[in-house]
């Protein structure tokens, strides 16, 4: 092959792995299951990492927040944070854990404003502000509430009582408003979380035919609202990207995220 030619495929092959969405990032907050008989002590893990593939897990630094929000009370749990390592199947990053005393009855929302990362491959900062609500004996409270985080999805539908096969519906909002046609990534946590190891479970729950289907991508309507049938029990992540209003951070561009979890369960 001719030189010219060749440094023109490499050249096109250096602009197709530019142009190759990276795997998604994604903020969790994680606790077994999400809604309990009564209330009890809970476990919580915060990893930033991308939980389809059990992959690359990023370095979390101190977040700005964490608190739980409860009959419309919020609870600053920062202070409770105890720095982990979490291993992924490729690699282990700094991570957080606490647990909680759940109390009564009700819904009580965790939301995280993690410190903003810096993506060196990209050259941007993310920030997930990621929500993740747990419910004690069925009493509803909290879960539709809009909590004033930054960037911010609201759930339709309870993000704890979903049947597998049920559709998941939020609005995604922005400095308080509605993003009209967001752009919203979606993740199935694909390996078993083992919160005794700090690590992710080897074991696949499954197989995805191809990259779109590891993570998906769903487009909000003119209103900021998406929906989206879930196919498997499980927990799902929906994370809207860069959807609040700040867009800079130390010189950089800075990508605002909205993420939450839910978790559907089988008819069985
Ligand atoms: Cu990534």
């Amino acid at each position: 092959m001719k030189k010219s030619a060749c440094i023109l495929m490499l050249a096109g092959f250096a602009m197709m792995m530019l142009a190759a969405p990276a795997m998604a990032h994604f903020q969790m907050v994680y606790t077994p299951e999400s809604a309990l008989g009564k209330a009890r002590t809970i476990g919580l893990e915060l990893v930033f990492t991308h939980p389809f593939e059990a992959g690359h897990t990023m370095d979390m630094e101190k977040p700005e927040q964490f608190f739980v929000v409860r009959k419309g009370r919020k609870t600053d749990l920062l202070d409770t944070l105890k720095p982990i390592t979490w291993k992924s199947l490729t690699n282990s990053g700094a991570a957080y854990e606490t647990t909680y005393s759940l109390r009564g009855m009700g819904d009580n929302v965790f939301c995280l404003v993690p410190a903003p990362y810096y993506e060196k491959e990209e050259d941007v900062y993310i920030q997930q502000i990621t929500k993740m609500v747990v419910n004690t004996a069925g009493f509803p409270t909290d879960w539709d509430n809009e909590i004033g985080l930054p960037a911010e999805i609201i759930p339709l539908d309870k993000p704890y009582g979903l049947w597998t096969g049920n559709v998941f519906r939020g609005v995604v909002k922005g400095g308080g408003k509605p993003v009209p046609n967001a752009e919203i990534e979606v993740e199935y946590l694909n390996h078993e979380p083992v919160s005794a190891d700090n690590a992710f479970a080897a074991k696949a729950e499954v197989e995805a035919p191809q990259d779109a289907f590891v993570t998906m991508t769903i487009k909000a309507n003119v209103n900021g609202e998406f929906a989206f049938g879930i196919p498997r029990a499980g927990w799902w992540g929906f994370c809207a990207l860069g959807v609040g209003p700040d867009s800079g951070h130390k010189g950089k561009e800075l990508s605002q995220d909205a993420v939450i979890w839910v978790q559907a369960r089988d008819m069985k």
